[in-house]
C-alpha cells in the first residue's frame, strides 16, 4: 500500500530518502503519480493544498512533517474520521533550547546593539543583564517547551512555565496553568517564549492585554505560530515602549512579504521559521512505525486531538 508525501514549496527527496531508508519496500509517492487513489491509506504532509485528500477515499491517517498540526487541522475538507499524528523528537527540543538560548543570550549581552555600532564605527559600552538576573516566562510546556524551560533552568535563568492543564510533575521550573493564572507568570516573564500550539483558544493570545501583563520592557520571542500574535498589538506595544522588542521565528504570512512592517522595525528580529527544523533521518523511523501501526490494525503514535486542536 503507497504512501502520499504532500508539501507546498518544501523539496521533497531527503524526505522521500529518508523514508525508503525507514521502510525498504514501502512505496513513497506524490499524489499525482498515484493512478489507484483508492489503495492510499496513509499520507505525509506540510502545508499542504487544502482539499488535496477529498481524492483519496480511504485515507485513515494524516501525518504531518513536524511537531505542529496546525496546518493539517485548518484544512475543512478533512473528515472527523481521519486521524492526524505529529512528530515528536528530541533532537526538536534540544535544537529549539539551543535557538531560544542562542536568543535570550544574544539579547542580554547586547549583541544586537553592538552589531549595529560596528555598521557605524562606534566604540560605545552597554551594560548587561546577568543570566541570574533574568526571568523568563514559557508559554506552552508540551514536548518542546518542557525541555527548552528545563535546560534555561539548569542555565541559571529564573524560569516559569505555562501550560493548559495543571502539572503534578516535580516542579524543576515554576509551573502556572490555566487563563486564571496567567496574569502572574506574565508578571514574572522579562522574557516571554511563545511555544504553544496553534489553536482555536491560543490564536492571537499575544494581543494588547497579554503584552501589557508583561513587565515594563519584556522581550517576545515567538517561536510557536505567527497567528499566536496579533501583529498590530505588538507593534503598538514596542512603539509606546511598554516592550522593547521581539525575535519573531513564525510569522501570519510565511515568507514574510516584503512589504511587511516588521521588516524595517529595528527593535524586532526576523528568523525564517528556522528554530528547529525536522530532520528527515531522524524522524523518518516514527513515521514508518506509524504506518506499519496503521497497516497492522494497532493504535497510532502521536495522535493530535481533533476536538483540542493539538
Ligand atoms: P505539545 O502539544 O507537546 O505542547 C503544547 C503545550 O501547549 C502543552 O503544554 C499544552 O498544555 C500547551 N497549551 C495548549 N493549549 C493551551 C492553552 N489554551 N492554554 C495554555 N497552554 C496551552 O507541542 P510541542 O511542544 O511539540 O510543540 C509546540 C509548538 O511549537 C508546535 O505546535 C509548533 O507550533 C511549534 N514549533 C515551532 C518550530 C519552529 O521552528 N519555530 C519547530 C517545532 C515546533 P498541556 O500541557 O496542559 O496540554
Ligand atoms: C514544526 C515546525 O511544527 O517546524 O515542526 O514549525
Amino acid at each position: 500500500m503507497p504512501m502520499i508525501i504532500v508539501s507546498s514549496g518544501s523539496n521533497l527527496s531527503r524526505w522521500i530518502d529518508a523514508l525508503k531508508r525507514a521502510g525498504p519496500g514501502i512505496g513513497v509517492f506524490m499524489p499525482d503519480e498515484i493512478k489507484d487513489k483508492a489503495s492510499v491509506r496513509f499520507a505525509l504532509s506540510w502545508n499542504h493544498p487544502h482539499g488535496i485528500f477529498r481524492e483519496f477515499p480511504n485515507l485513515v491517517c494524516i501525518s504531518s512533517f513536524g511537531a505542529g498540526a496546525d496546518h493539517i487541522l485548518s484544512d475543512p475538507h478533512i473528515p472527523e474520521h481521519i486521524e492526524v499524528v505529529r512528530i515528536i523528537d528530541p533532537l526538536l527540543s534540544s535544537d529549539m533550547a539551543e535557538f531560544t538560548l542562542t536568543v535570550i543570550m544574544s539579547s542580554i549581552r547586547r549583541m544586537p546593539v553592538f552589531w549595529q555600532q560596528k555598521q557605524t564605527g562606534v566604540w560605545k559600552k552597554h551594560r548587561y543583564r546577568r543570566i541570574t538576573e533574568t526571568r523568563i516566562g514559557v508559554m506552552g510546556t508540551g514536548m518542546i517547551g518542557h525541555h527548552v524551560a528545563t535546560i534555561l533552568k539548569r542555565t541559571g535563568f529564573q524560569v516559569s512555565g505555562w501550560s493548559r492543564t495543571k502539572k503534578s510533575d516535580p516542579a524543576s521550573y515554576a509551573k502556572y496553568h490555566g487563563r486564571e493564572q496567567l496574569p502572574e507568570f506574565l508578571g514574572m516573564s522579562d522574557f516571554l517564549v511563545c511555544l504553544l500550539p496553534l489553536t482555536p483558544l491560543t490564536r492571537g493570545i499575544v494581543n494588547k492585554e497579554l503584552l501589557d501583563m508583561l513587565p515594563p520592557e519584556a522581550f517576545l520571542i515567538n517561536l510557536g505560530r505567527g497567528s499566536h500574535v496579533v501583529e498590530a498589538d505588538l507593534l503598538g506595544s514596542i512603539d509606546r515602549g511598554h516592550v522593547s522588542g521581539a525575535h519573531l521565528d513564525v510569522f501570519d504570512t510565511e515568507p514574510l512579504p516584503p512589504s511587511h512592517p516588521y521588516w524595517s522595525h529595528p527593535a524586532i528580529e526576523i528568523t525564517p521559521h528556522v528554530a528547529s527544523l525536522t530532520d528527515p533521518t531522524s524522524v523518518a523511523p516514527q513515521i514508518i512505525e506509524n504506518y506499519q501501526r496503521l497497516m497492522d490494525g494497532k493504535k497510532l503514535l502521536n495522535t493530535v486531538s481533533r476536538k483540542l486542536g493539538y
